[in-house]
């Protein structure tokens, strides 16, 4: 285990909690459709692509549609996510994110964003958190979606830092899956039982501190 030089942070869950705004609009989607669409079945969109999403959707609808028409309901669904993406303030950084971003960046670690959203610019704009981050690696610049490892990969060039000084944090089981096949260090934030196969598993940012990182690799 080499030394810990950068830090990678996937968005949705983990600097931010966008899913509801998700499900707000995925559900209106459904119920257009003639389905519902419980709080439940948004958990399986977690990290999961635009498109990808849709297909989940309307797996669970029993709906088969053309490509063209799922572009359009993708579309739709996205104006209807960015009316509330638009509104959202600073204060609904998740606790101890923000803390911990510039503890890390005083330290001289090197942070990167690595995130499924096309909507990530405009996310980190109106938290007003854009400047804390040195590399920006989304939706609009993969062509592979997670658990495939390019996303972190892109990151960590683009800082040129090498995969195995990198630490990920993931809310997603894809995600974890991602950092791992990256040869990444990766801290999952949520359930021990969905993200067990990262190296630490914590209830969220405000557990983690510079001090704490570099136990990484170490024997915690
Ligand atoms: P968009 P992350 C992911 O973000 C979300 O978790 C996932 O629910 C969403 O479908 C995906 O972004 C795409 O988002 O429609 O904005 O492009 O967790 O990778 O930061
Ligand atoms: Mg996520």
């Amino acid at each position: 285990m080499g030394k810990i030089k950068a830090c990678l942070f996937d968005l949705d869950g983990v600097i931010v909690d966008t899913a509801k705004y998700h499900y707000i609009a995925w559900r209106a989607l459904a119920n257009e459709l003639g389905f519902e669409f419980t709080e439940a079945d948004n958990e399986q969109l977690k990290g999961v692509s635009r498109m990808r999403s849709l297909d989940i959707l309307l797996g669970i609808g029993g709906i088969t549609l053309s490509d063209a028409e799922k572009e359009r309901l993708a579309e739709k669904k996205n104006e209807n996510y960015r009316r509330y993406i638009l509104q959202m303030q600073p204060d609904e950084i998740l606790p101890g994110a923000k803390e911990l971003l510039l503890e890390l960046k005083e330290k001289g670690i090197r942070i990167a964003l690595g995130s499924a959203s096309k909507n990530a610019m405009t996310i980190l704009d109106r938290l007003e958190l854009t400047d804390l981050f040195e590399a920006i690696i989304d939706g609009t610049k993969v062509s592979e979606a997670k658990p495939n490892p390019e996303v972190f990969l892109k990151g960590a060039a683009e800082l040129g830092v090498s995969p195995e000084a990198c630490v990920v944090f993931e809310d997603a089981e894809a995600g974890v899956e991602a950092a791992l096949a990256g040869k990444m260090r990766c801290v999952g934030i949520g359930s021990p039982d969905i993200l067990g196969k990262a190296n630490l598993v914590i209830d969220g940012l405000h557990q983690m501190s510079y001090t704490r990182l570099m136990t990484l690799g170490s024997d915690e």
